[in-house]
């Protein structure tokens, strides 16, 4: 029985690197609770840069900045409104929050000037369970 679990356990956190090696990753999401995301901003990417998340629960987004320069995340509904957004001072972590009310892609990226062209940008991508 121990066995299985330790199975269980050693898929799941074989499935979280390998996520994060690919820059995809799933908002793991405690009964009740906000699902939470970690991302990391640098020069000019977002780490994971694409991240299902579920439908009508509140999204906690951790977002550390391990450059020098300052960066921001700003998180878009599919329709283009944005619905959360804050700078990030270098070395400095951030949380910002939404709720995918509907399915869909919802972007982030780095509002500071071209940096989004340079590649700071993702999704996040609100499925129905
Ligand atoms: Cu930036």
């Amino acid at each position: 029985m121990t066995r299985i679990v330790l199975a269980v356990l050693l898929v799941a956190m074989l499935a979280g690197c390998a996520g994060t090696i690919t820059g995809e990753a799933s908002a793991p999401a405690a009964p009740g609770g906000p699902q939470r995301v970690q991302l990391e901003a640098s020069n000019f990417k977002f780490s994971p840069n694409e991240v299902k998340v579920a439908l009508g629960q509140p999204v906690e987004v951790s977002v550390t900045n391990t450059s020098s320069t300052t960066h921001n995340i700003t998180v878009l509904n599919p329709q283009g409104n944005r619905l959360a957004s804050a700078d990030l001072p270098a070395g400095a972590t951030r949380i910002v929050t939404f709720t995918p009310t509907a399915a869909g892609r919802y972007k982030f990226y780095c509002d500071k000037f071209g940096h989004s062209t340079l590649g700071m940008s993702g999704q996040f991508v609100a499925e129905a369970k």
